[in-house]
């Protein structure tokens, strides 16, 4: 289940992983595709939605935090991982972009999970997503069937 920030890059981190060349609209809802679960940015943006998220985390083998490197601030509160049933790891989102800073989206992310793997990935131009795709098939292939 991949979480993140309104525009944070989860719908297009989906389609890079998926290798769906559709465009991206903005996410409404839940959406299930294929092997992943897409969720609206205001899920983790606003507290009382939180409940969406750990209610569906229980159907789901990994979560997948995303902060997009542009953003100045982290929109996960401290710990926030530790609050799921199952592992997560981080996605850093937009390394393509001139005002990317890496270093500073990962400490945002250590804030909500301090363990697990992070990568730092272009959905636009594909750096880092066959990895990520393969660390993800590893990580669901040892938590069971997928
Ligand atoms: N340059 C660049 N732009 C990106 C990247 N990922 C996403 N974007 C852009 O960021 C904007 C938001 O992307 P989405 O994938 O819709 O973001 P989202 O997290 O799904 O947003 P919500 O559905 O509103 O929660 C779009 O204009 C994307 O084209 C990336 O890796 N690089
Ligand atoms: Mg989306």
């Amino acid at each position: 289940m991949v979480i993140g920030s309104v525009g944070a890059g989860k719908s297009s981190l989906i389609r890079a992983l998926l290798k769906d060349d559709r465009e991206v609209a903005k996410t409404q809802s839940l959406l299930f595709r294929d092997w992943l679960i897409d969720t609206p940015g205001e899920y983790c943006e606003n507290p009382l939605q939180y409940r969406y998220l750990i209610a569906t985390s229980f159907d789901t083998k990994l979560l997948v935090l995303v902060q997009d490197a542009t953003r100045e601030r982290g929109y996960f509160p401290p710990g926030f991982a530790g609050g799921f049933p199952v592992p997560a790891i981080g996605v850093i989102t937009k390394i393509d972009l001139a005002a990317a800073n890496p270093e500073k989206a990962e400490r945002l992310l250590r804030q909500a999970m301090p363990k697990g793997d992070c990568f730092a990935v272009s959905s636009l131009n594909g750096t880092g997503i066959d990895e990520l795709r393969d660390r993800i098939d590893s990580l669901l292939q040892i938590g069971g069937t997928r």
